[in-house]
């Protein structure tokens, strides 16, 4: 009696044996993989958002754009004139597989403004068409004043966001009296993804 007689399923049972053994080490394989993707990395979303490259990446929009500041540290002015209102934005996409995000910017404010009552003059970011007011700094900023860049911080809701595209903008709004001026530097979204 052969081999393949006596166990008409040998070649069979082999290879059922050999496929289990390969679903093992896939599994294995499977779990350290997911052991790796435990980690996550950070990613910059803006682009030229020290302004290096001057207005490069950035769409005006408003009245009138912002305009860059070539001399010592790059950066971009909004106003400092009367009657402005100055805008500019660009589009990044949020990943679709984004943990968090995380946006701020560097802003320095110079005004002739003396009231201490009525915002006249005022400089906010704009994300998607929405104004997150804690981060707008206006005439009424004292602390902000004579030139000193403060940091604005901001950690941005991203579930509507995910896999799509995200207008990040800026704009400066004075009225018709004591300008003000306002700079710009440092814009960053930062998301979080699975290494
Ligand atoms: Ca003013």
């Amino acid at each position: 009696m052969t081999l393949k007689a006596k166990y008409p399923n040998f070649r069979l049972k082999g290879m059922h044996l050999l496929i289990a053994l390969m679903l093992s080490f896939s599994l294995l394989a499977g779990f350290h993989n997911a052991a790796q993707a435990g980690g996550t990395t950070t990613k910059e979303l803006i682009v030229n958002g020290n302004f290096t490259q001057g207005m490069s990446g950035w769409y005006p929009g408003g009245n009138g754009a912002p305009t860059a500041v070539t001399t010592g540290n790059p950066n971009i002015k909004f106003c400092g004139i009367n009657n402005c209102w100055q805008h500019f934005s660009q589009n990044v996409f949020i990943p679709a597989n984004a943990l968090s995000a995380h946006f701020s910017f560097y802003v320095k404010m110079n005004t002739t403004e003396v009231t201490s009552t009525k915002i006249y003059d005022v400089f906010y970011p704009t994300l998607d068409g929405w104004e997150p007011r804690s981060m707008e700094v206006s005439n009424l900023s004292k602390p902000v004043v004579a030139g000193t860049w403060t940091k604005k911080d901001y950690d941005l809701d991203i579930l509507a966001y995910k896999g799509k595209y995200l207008s990040i903008g800026f704009q400066g709004i004075s009225d018709y009296s004591l300008p003000t001026t306002f700079n710009l530097d440092s814009v960053s979204l930062q998301v979080v993804v699975p290494a």
